[in-house]
């Protein structure tokens, strides 16, 4: 029934009370509430989205909710950090470029495709341990590197961590790069890595990480390779019997903004944000840590089988042509410059 119901007393409505009639002291109340809201400066608020492609309790998820807390304390609010899991690391640095996305944390498997100069971090026994790696890319050698995202519509914020990278597969136990010769190993899509693993005689076959569980289910690639953290946090012992503790290669991570996002900051915003992206890079590194002292133990016990006695000096060997090419292709002065790297005494 439309309008009132039948029966019910007919009482001007509030709204049609007489217009000049006072209102009683009571209703005063919320009008001048809402007054004096109209009158506060509204509270600006702007939200940054970040993406990264594992699970919240992963490594980057550490990474990007410490950087989420510290900014948004440091802005009082005026920020938000809106934190999205995408796991096709090259498409979210694609929408960073142009701008749909705003802040990416993840491997730079990809970025090679985006900025060349980041290849050099990608060579195979390069770093020595976290040590040597956290030291050098913290260093003026990682922030050259960096500066060099700016001429690609990219800013590399700050390094972050992805981990030593060991070599799973499904096949049969690796303990020298014999035992990798004829394997369809996933790898990223990154020619660095990818020509090692044809080097070794494997069959390299990059895809992104979001294709990568399918292609192990249905057999499409009988191994991958990844650091600790992305094992336990993705499962991979469901889909992966065989873990060889290679760790060929070390994976940096990577905060990676828009340009504009970064342009409308003010200086002090900006330095906040900054200083919320050291912030993420420590708890991130800190989670890979975690991850790295109890990671095996947790593989294991979910039936993985574990080869840690590795011949590395038999893989650095069978490597030897790879990276002649290596030196050839990359800067050759900045690989010896990273080897030679040794913290300030
Ligand atoms: O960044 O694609 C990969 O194997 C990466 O290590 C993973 O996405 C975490």
């Amino acid at each position: 029934m439309s309008g009132t119901e039948a029966g019910a007393e007919r009482r001007p409505h509030p709204s049609r009370r007489d217009a000049h009639a006072p209102a009683p002291r009571r209703a005063l109340a919320p009008l001048a509430l809402a007054a004096a809201l109209a009158a506060a400066p509204a509270l600006a608020q702007t939200t940054i989205t970040v993406q990264h492609p594992l699970p919240v309790a992963s490594h980057y998820g550490a990474g990007a909710t410490a950087l989420k807390e510290a900014f948004e304390a440091a802005t009082g609010g005026r920020y938000r950090v809106n934190i999205q899991r995408n796991d096709n690391e090259r498409e979210v640095i694609e929408s960073v470029q142009i701008g749909t996305v705003d802040c990416y944390i993840g491997s730079t498997g990809p970025v090679g495709n985006f900025v060349p100069e980041t290849r050099v971090f990608d060579v195979p026994f390069l770093f020595r341990d976290y040590a040597h790696a956290r030291g050098v890319l913290d260093s003026d050698i990682g922030q050259g590197v960096l500066n060099r995202f700016q001429a690609r519509g990219l800013v590399g914020v700050v390094w972050m961590e992805n981990g030593f990278r060991h070599l799973t597969n499904s096949r049969r136990e690796v303990h020298t790069p014999a035992d990798v010769r004829g394997l369809k190993v996933r790898t990223m899509e990154n020619q660095v890595h990818m020509r090692a693993f044809q080097t070794l005689g494997a069959l390299p076959t990059p895809m992104a990480f979001s294709e990568l569980v399918p292609a192990l289910q249905q057999g499409t690639v009988d191994g991958q390779e990844n650091p600790i953290p992305v094992i336990v946090a993705n499962n991979l012992n469901q889909v992966q019997r065989y873990l060889t503790l290679t760790g060929h290669v070390y994976s940096p991570g990577i905060l990676i903004c828009n340009p504009d996002v970064l342009r409308r900051m003010s200086a002090a915003d900006r330095t906040a944000f900054d200083a919320a992206a050291r912030a993420g890079r420590d708890a991130n590194r800190a989670k890979v840590t975690a991850d790295e002292n109890s990671g095996i133990e947790a593989l294991r016990a979910r039936g993985m089988q574990v080869t840690t006695s590795v011949d590395t000096a038999a893989f650095q060997t069978a490597l030897a042509q790879a990276f002649q090419v290596y030196e050839r292709e990359l800067d050759g002065a900045l690989l010896r410059r990273i080897r030679d790297w040794r913290p300030a005494s």
